[in-house]
């Protein structure tokens, strides 16, 4: 039997798709991927980010994510476990409106239909999805819960309604959070973000700042994630400090990380957004302040922030005291100061801060040393700030001073120093050791129609008041314009119907709150929904959701990892909190899958011009390219082929370079889809996408899985696995031994690779075993003997279960050409025979003074000295050693021997 057999045209072909739509109607039909509840069984929940479906469909980008997460849920489904891998719709919130918005479309009506779109598409690409589980977060039957949790956290002090600045979006018309304004730009607009003064709605996640950074700890995530949060987290050990305004009856307080520096503060800074600058200012200085308040209110935080700007700053005419040493500093406002961060003020400490010595040296403030690196060292010569280094001087008292003398003189400069400066301010009552986070309260309303309605109800006499239980949900009403009104008041405002209500604790007229949530509150439960999806009387049970909780494994992109994962990660422990479930972490493991590239066309443009939109509605984080532009099909036409400059961007609708799972199931096969999706690269790589690639795929598939098959299928025998007593190592030749123990470590290898998610390797196992597969069958003659037969029938009932969760398709397809009835996904991954899967040889190398000089194969486990003999009798070895003294051999057993000789 020669390899060329595999070509013959006689043989029937691999018509992938009528096995795949065979397969697929034969799984729906059996409700095969209905979740199993036994809970004799150890579960497992796979979960991916589930997608806000846009009218574009999912491309062969997205497989990437799904595929993966598909094979791992089914190997543990046949490993003996009951799997819950759901999947939904996260259809709330911006993506959705702006593209109903652009089809000038109802996103109610829109939602639903690209939801059963991509459920189409998901279908097609084989995935095991129970279907009964279903959510779709803009539906009442879900909202509704998402209004129970927002009142379970009203209940316990932590959503609450404060007039502050926020970041508004002026194209988007809506306000946006933190970690929806990326390099001062709004997320989908890429809108230069303005600062508003609004009411707004806020959940106090800073409570949980400390919980939500221990906890860290609990959770296996890659370390690049983790430090992501505890940065946007952002812990720092501090004191809080006080300084009296000379002759006003208020208080100027700092948070400063520094304490240690309060000899050296010799000027003070407030925020331009500071409630004390209006009433600090003096009259002569008022028109400069309100000046400079205007301009910075226009200015970025990003831009405020730079290193790379001038300081700039005004004088508001007050003077505090300092309270170490009783001396009058000049208060100032600059933009360097945030109002978001600390006090939003800040004493001002040139010496040791190279803002604030830039700042002084502009303004001629003085520089007062507090720690010096030579005794005689003087301000006068100092070119930048000094933040590490040398000891404290000597402060002797000035006159008048309240405060004791600086007890720390000689001390080094550094975090013990600090630590005993916070000790002696507390002791002296000016001020206190404090702990201060960067992180932001979540900023949870929006002014947008498509959102979850927040299920408040103003009114005069009793206040804000929750909307009773039962009550909920609070129904989105329909509305003939939904976009946003661009007065800064959601669209639902202007709906007599829906605001007038009647308060529902005093009954008298009031007005619902007419915000709604951002789309990051629906996506911060759904985990949990998702363990008990069509409960109508609760959001979840708690033991069903304690059942399957936490998730097990969850996949996703790194966009999300301060937004999405911390957010989810609050609600989480909330709801432990509240007592309804009984783990505070959502998500055990974490991965984050590569993206794929398209090489896409485009041409070279202007700086200004590159900047790339969002257009198709998808968070993809990415970043705008310079200097360069895709053209989308029908733009290519009109530029010459020599002006098209091609690269490799991110695959997205706006760039006009999607592949579709549709077109590739058409052309190549399901199947040979998710192998190429696995098999191109690491889970967590960049993956430049090509039909070569899946075309190889597929042409892995036919000539070497489906044609060896097919063609060993004759010799199967039924009772094969009563008589594998016959096919023990003893009985077996050395060609039919090297199968058999491929065959056993394939089996451990792809179990173990897929349960790491290292899917290509698993497929290079695959791959290796189809090679021997090859060779063994090539050995074959016309008949084979009967242990020939029993070992054929092993790989051909293996096979179909090795790549039942990459390849579901053909795996049934096979199964059922053995006869058997049923379907792979309902029987047990293959147990491996670790006697079989033994080597009984390895390779060694040989070397000469390091240098590699031969590969050996001996039997396994020859001690020292048989490995030396083995070495020094090789013809090659003698040849190379000839002339040579030997010095000495080092022969370690089954890896090497090195010979030293001169
Ligand atoms: C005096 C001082 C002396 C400071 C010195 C630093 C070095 P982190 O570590 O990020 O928490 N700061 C405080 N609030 C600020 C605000 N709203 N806007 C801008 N800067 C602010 O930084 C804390 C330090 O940043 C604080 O410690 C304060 O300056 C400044 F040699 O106080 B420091
Ligand atoms: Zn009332």
């Amino acid at each position: 039997m020669s390899d060329l057999s595999l070509e013959n045209p006689r043989e029937e072909r691999y018509d992938f798709r009528a096995i795949e739509q065979k397969w697929q109607a034969r799984w729906k039909e059996a409700d095969l991927y209905k979740v199993e509840t036994d809970p004799a069984k150890p579960k497992f929940y796979g979960l991916e980010m589930f997608p806000y479906p846009s009218g574009a469909g999912i491309s062969v980008g997205h497989c990437r994510n799904y595929v993966p997460m598909d094979v791992a849920c089914r190997l543990k489904a046949m490993q003996g476990f009951r799997v819950l891998h759901p999947m939904g719709w996260d259809s709330f919130g911006q993506p959705a409106e702006n593209e109903a918005i652009k089809q000038k479309r109802n996103p109610s009506e829109m939602v639903p239909e690209y939801a059963a779109n991509y459920k189409r598409q998901l279908n097609l690409v084989g995935m095991a999805y129970d279907w009964s589980r279903e959510i779709n977060t803009s539906l009442p039957d879900y909202y509704k819960w998402t209004q129970w949790i927002f009142l379970k956290l009203h209940e316990r002090g932590l959503a609450t309604r404060s007039f502050s600045t926020v970041n508004w979006d002026p194209v988007d018309k809506t306000v946006l959070s933190n970690d929806e304004v990326v390099n001062g730009r709004g997320w989908r607009s890429n809108a230069l973000i303005e600062k508003k003064l609004m009411p707004q709605w806020y959940l106090k996640i800073t409570d949980y700042a400390q919980r939500l950074l221990d906890d860290l700890d609990k959770i296996k995530w890659p370390d690049y994630v983790k430090a992501l949060q505890a940065n946007w987290i952002g812990r720092s050990e501090g004191a809080e400090v006080s300084f009296p305004v000379y002759g006003a009856d208020s208080t100027i307080s700092v948070f400063t990380t520094r304490p240690d520096t309060l000899w050296g503060a010799t000027f003070m800074v407030l925020a331009p957004e500071h409630p004390l600058v209006a009433p600090l200012t003096t009259p002569e200085q008022e028109a400069a302040i309100k000046e400079y308040v205007e301009r910075a209110q226009r200015m970025t935080e990003i831009d405020r922030q730079s290193t790379e700007r001038t300081k700039t700053g005004v004088f508001t005419g007050a003077y505090a005291n300092n309270p170490v040493n009783g001396k009058p500093i000049p208060v100032w406002i600059a933009d360097y100061v945030l109002m978001g961060y600390g006090t939003g003020a800040i004493m001002a400490v040139p010496a040791h801060d190279q803002r604030d010595f830039e700042f002084s040296r502009k303004y001629e403030i003085p520089v007062v040393l507090v720690y010096k690196t030579s005794e005689n060292q003087t301000e006068a010569e100092m070119t930048e700030a000094l933040p590490t280094g040398g000891v404290m001087t000597f402060f002797p008292p000035e006159p008048g001073q309240a405060s004791p003398p600086c007890p720390l003189t000689g001390e080094p400069n550094n975090k013990e120093t600090v630590k005993k400066v916070i000790l002696w301010i507390e002791e002296n009552n000016i001020g206190r050791g404090i702990v201060n986070y960067r992180l932001r309260d979540w900023l949870i309303s929006r002014q947008r129609y498509w959102g979850c309605p927040i299920p408040i109800i103003h009114c005069e006499f009793c206040g804000t008041v929750p909307v009773p239980e039962k009550d909920l949900p609070v129904l989105l009403p329909d509305v003939v314009s939904y976009a946003p009104t661009g007065t800064g008041e959601s669209p639902l405002a202007s709906i007599d119907s829906f605001v007038n209500v009647a308060c529902p604790t005093c009954g008298k007229n009031a007005k619902r709150e007419t915000d709604t949530m951002a789309g990051s509150a629906d996506s911060s439960w759904y985990f949990l929904r998702f363990t008990d999806p069509q409960n109508s009387e609760a959001a979840f049970d708690p033991t069903i959701a304690a059942g399957w909780m936490p998730v097990d494994l969850y996949v996703g992109g790194t966009e999300h990892a301060v937004g999405h994962l911390l957010y989810a990660r609050f609600w989480t422990k909330v709801l432990h909190d509240a007592g309804y479930i009984p783990f505070d972490e959502p998500f055990m493991h974490y991965r984050n899958q590569g993206m794929v590239l398209a090489n896409t066309p485009g041409i070279e443009v202007k700086k200004d011009d590159s900047v790339q939109g969002n257009e198709d509605g998808e968070n993809d984080g990415d970043e705008p390219i310079e200097n360069w532009k895709a053209l989308k099909p029908e733009e290519r036409e009109s530029v010459p082929e020599e002006e098209l400059v091609w690269r490799w961007v991110k695959m997205s609708k706006s760039k006009g370079n999607v592949v579709t799972p549709d077109e590739m199931a058409e052309q190549f096969g399901t199947d040979s889809l998710r192998l190429f999706c696995l098999f191109v690269a690491p889970f967590d790589e960049v993956v430049q996408w090509s039909n070569d690639g899946i075309e190889n795929a597929n042409r892995f598939l036919r000539n070497r899985v489906w044609r060896q098959w097919l063609d060993a299928r004759p010799h199967f025998v039924e009772n094969w696995r009563e008589r594998v007593g016959e096919l023990a190592n003893e009985a077996l030749s050395e060609t039919e031994r090297k199968l058999r123990r491929k065959l056993h470590q394939t089996i451990v290898k792809m179990g173990e690779d897929i349960e790491n998610f290292r899917f290509n390797t698993a497929i290079s196992a695959l791959m290796e075993f189809t090679n021997e597969f090859s060779s063994f069958r090539n050995s074959l003659s016309a008949e084979p003997t009967e242990t020939q037969k029993l070992l054929l029938s092993e790989v051909l009932e293996t096979l179909p279960l090795l790549i039942s969760p990459i390849a579901p398709h053909l795996a049934d397809e096979f199964w059922e050409r053995l006869g058997k009835p049923g379907f792979t996904y309902k029987l047990s991954y293959p147990v491996p025979d670790s006697v079989v899967a033994t080597e009984d040889e390895v390779e060694i190398v040989v070397q000469i003074n390091g240098k590699l000089r031969e590969r050996l194969t001996i039997p396994l486990g020859l001690d020292a000295k048989a490995l030396e003999a083995l070495a020094l009798g090789n013809e090659r070895i003698k040849n190379e050693l000839e002339g040579k003294t030997i010095r000495k051999v080092i022969a370690v057993p089954d890896k090497l021997v090195n010979i030293v000789a001169g």
